[in-house]
C-alpha cells in the first residue's frame, strides 16, 4: 500500500475526462487500497482514480461516521467503491451542503445538488449495484462523479464566488509556503 500525490486545481490532470475501467484485476485493487490509504491520511471522505493521476471511472467513499453522539466515540469505516457509476435518475429537490476538495484544499463552499439520486456501479470484482442514494453520501458520490468528468465543485459556483475562492486559495498557499512568494 501506498500514498499517492494528490493533484490539485490547476493541474490540467483534474480537466480530464476519465475512461471507463474494462478490466477487474489486481492492479486495480492495488490502486483502491492505495486511493483509501490516501484518503484516510488526507482525511477526506471521497477520492477520486484521476485525483491521484488515474483518469479512469473509479471513486472511493468513507463518511466515517461516529458510532453515537457520545465525545470520542469510535470512528466506524464503511468503506465503499463506485467503478463505472453512473447515475440513473435524480429527486427534483435540490439542496445545499457546503462542500470541500482535496483537490482544492482548505476552501469550502456551498453547492446545490439532488437531495436524491438513484445510481448504478460496478465493484472491485465488476459485479453490478443499484440503489437509491440519498444525505451525506449523495452528495459526496455526486462530488466525485463530477470529477470523473473533469468538473470541481467551484464549477457550481458563480464567477464571482469561484474567484473568491480561487484568491483565498492562492492566498493560502502563499501564507503556508506552497508557492514562491
Ligand atoms: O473530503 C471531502 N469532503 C467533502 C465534503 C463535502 C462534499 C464533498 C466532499 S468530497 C472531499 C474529498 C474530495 O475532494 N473528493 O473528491
Ligand atoms: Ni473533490
Amino acid at each position: 500500500m501506498a500514498i499517492r500525490r494528490i493533484y490539485e486545481t490547476p493541474d490540467p490532470m483534474l480537466r480530464q475526462t476519465s475512461r471507463p475501467v474494462e478490466t477487474f484485476d489486481v492492479s486495480l485493487k492495488t490502486l483502491v487500497a492505495d486511493m483509501f490509504e490516501t484518503m484516510y491520511a488526507a482525511p477526506g471522505i471521497g477520492l477520486a482514480a484521476v485525483q491521484v493521476g488515474e483518469p479512469i471511472r473509479l471513486l472511493v467513499i468513507d463518511l466515517q461516521e461516529p458510532e453515537s453522539e457520545a465525545k470520542d466515540a469510535p470512528i466506524v469505516r464503511d468503506p465503499r467503491v463506485f467503478i463505472n457509476p453512473e447515475i440513473l435518475t435524480t429527486s427534483d429537490n435540490e439542496i445545499p451542503y457546503t462542500e470541500g476538495c482535496l483537490s482544492v484544499p482548505e476552501q469550502y463552499a456551498e453547492v446545490m445538488r439532488p437531495d436524491r439520486i438513484r445510481a448504478k456501479w460496478q465493484d472491485v470484482d465488476g459485479t453490478m449495484h443499484e440503489e437509491d442514494i440519498d444525505g451525506l453520501l449523495a452528495v459526496c458520490l455526486q462530488h466525485e462523479m463530477d470529477h470523473l468528468n473533469g468538473v470541481l465543485f467551484i464549477d457550481h459556483l458563480s464567477r464571482l464566488r469561484r474567484d473568491m475562492v480561487l484568491k483565498k486559495l492562492a492566498k493560502w498557499r502563499k501564507e503556508n509556503g506552497l508557492v514562491a512568494a
